[in-house]
């Protein structure tokens, strides 16, 4: 008889929950999509998705005017959300009151955008461009680009964070290790500084303005980088490959995600210790946390076959094992848990009252609803085709159409990793996952992905294990191009490069 309470009583209260759950949510989310080329709007802590809304083919960010969490300094003004397009190259905003894309501004050819940074004024973007070893700097009103190249090379910029000051942005360069300290105005690279570690990644600074917390992806550290000194001067041993962290706004602790170690550690910035650990499911990247230092967002790589049910599905392979888990940080519990779309890149949580956008007020539904289709950005000029992948030798063919070009994906590489192809002459590029048939890695979430630099339009397909994605298409501009994988797939995804070299 007790046993049958309790279960009534447990079952009301979760029906009570779910009843109230988005309508009560204090928070919204804004993150970018990543290979969806969406912005992803999502009431928290429910994980209700809320808005969609289709920007371009690899979106990453954000940076929002008005946060004070997340990897944005932030204005008072609230109105704006900035992101990049890695693929296309281009610096996107959206109207928060009405979440639509504002406008569109275009960075350098190959540039490569990878993240970016607003200053707390919400007039200037430091924009990080991993694939062209070049730094931005992006006036929001006029939409004026200057652009920078890194005096190293090669030299990959992969993560930008502004100082609290707003004069200068701190740029991780996971070739050479080190931080580069670029002034905003006048805009100047200045000297590079050691990471104290190996491969550093993401970056967050502390809000008395004072420390840039680097996150040392091979050294499992995360490494104070004394910003008016000029130098780290002090390593904390966290997780097995942290990628990025995020610090409360009190500046009292700091969270890292450790990719491999599946973990989250918080970190006492006055002591400098790990004072907890929290385990996620799994293989975590970026972080967000709630205005109010309460709910910590961590956005998982993979879901360790929690969701399968729900996931959307091409050939035989998962699509989309990402996640987002919501942590309580008084009891460590996970409130809510549940598979998303795309590869959210960056979260920005706000508060829902500061929220313009009617719209993204009520209702909301699951992210991915079972039977869901691919979400991938739509295409121009291009025939894509998916099957299983079929053993190949790799490299250039004459097929009966034309060349035919079979490139292996796995982890983590492409082969052969350049393309050669001839403008006005159309090549069919077939990419074939092979990590299962090569033995190369033992799990099924492991989701590679296929993007152009300069080919958006024709490009960004996902490889899920034993998928071939064919692309045909005419390329219309002769170059060198980087291409990258487009879905964060372990370690060293970041370096999964290759050129497409069009004659
Ligand atoms: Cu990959």
């Amino acid at each position: 008889m007790k046993k049958v309470l309790l279960y009534v009583v447990s079952f009301s209260f979760s029906i009570f929950l779910s009843a109230n759950a988005f309508a009560e949510d204090p928070f919204v989310g804004y993150a970018a999509g990543g290979y969806n080329g969406k912005l992803l709007v999502f009431g928290i802590p429910s994980l209700k998705l809320l808005k969609e809304v289709p920007a371009g083919v690899d979106l990453r960010g954000p940076a929002v005017s008005g946060a004070k969490t997340g990897n944005s300094n932030g204005s008072p003004d609230g109105k704006n959300l900035y992101a990049v397009d890695k693929a296309a190259n281009k610096v996107i905003s959206f109207d928060l009151a009405s979440s639509a894309v504002s406008k569109s501004v275009d960075l350098p050819a190959q540039f490569g955008p990878s993240h970016l940074d607003i200053t707390p004024d919400g007039k200037t973007l430091c924009v990080a461009g991993e694939l062209s070893g070049k730094i931005a700097k992006v006036d929001t009103a006029s939409g004026k680009v200057e652009a920078a190249a890194l005096p190293k090379k090669p030299a990959a910029p992969v993560y930008a964070a502004i100082t609290r000051d707003g004069k200068t942005c701190l740029v991780a360069d996971y070739i050479n290790s080190v931080v580069w300290m670029v002034t905003l105005d006048p805009f100047k690279v200045g000297e590079p500084i050691p990471s104290g570690g190996d491969n550093p990644h993401g970056i967050a600074t502390t809000p008395d303005g004072k420390w840039a917390l680097i996150s040392n992806k091979f050294s499992g550290n995360m490494a104070f980088l004394d910003i008016a000194g000029k130098k780290v001067t002090d390593k904390v041993t966290t997780g097995a490959v942290p990628i990025h962290a995020v610090v409360d706004s009190a500046g009292k602790f700091a969270y890292q995600s450790a990719f491999v170690g599946s973990v989250v550690k918080k970190i006492d910035l006055a002591t400098k210790k790990v004072v907890e650990t929290y385990p996620v499911q799994s293989r975590p990247g970026h972080l967000g946390i709630s205005p109010d230092d309460k709910l910590l967002l961590v956005l998982n790589k993979y879901s360790t076959g929690q969701f399968e049910k729900v996931q959307a599905k091409v050939g035989p392979g998962v699509v989309n094992p990402t996640n987002i888990q919501v942590i309580d940080l008084a009891s460590g519990k996970t409130v809510s848990h549940q598979p998303v779309l795309g590869e959210p890149f960056g979260v920005v949580a706000v508060a829902a009252a500061s929220v313009k956008d009617a719209g993204v007020k009520k209702g909301g539904a699951a992210f991915v609803s079972a039977g869901r289709e691919l979400d991938l950005p739509a295409k121009k000029g291009v025939k894509v085709t998916y099957g299983p992948a079929k053993p190949h030798k790799p490299g250039a063919f004459e097929g009966a159409g034309g060349a035919e070009v079979y490139v292996n994906a796995f982890s983590h590489q492409f082969a052969p990793n350049e393309v050669y192809a001839y403008a006005g002459e159309t090549v069919k590029i077939i990419l074939q996952n092979i990590d299962e048939k090569g033995n190369m890695i033992d799990n099924a979430d492991v989701v590679h992905g296929f993007a152009i630099n300069g080919y958006a339009e024709q490009t960004q397909v996902l490889l899920p294990r034993g998928v071939a994605a064919t692309l045909e298409f005419t390329p219309s501009k002769s170059g060198t191009f980087d291409f990258y994988c487009s879905n964060y797939c372990g370690a060293v995804h970041m370096e999964m490069r290759g050129k497409f070299i069009v004659e």
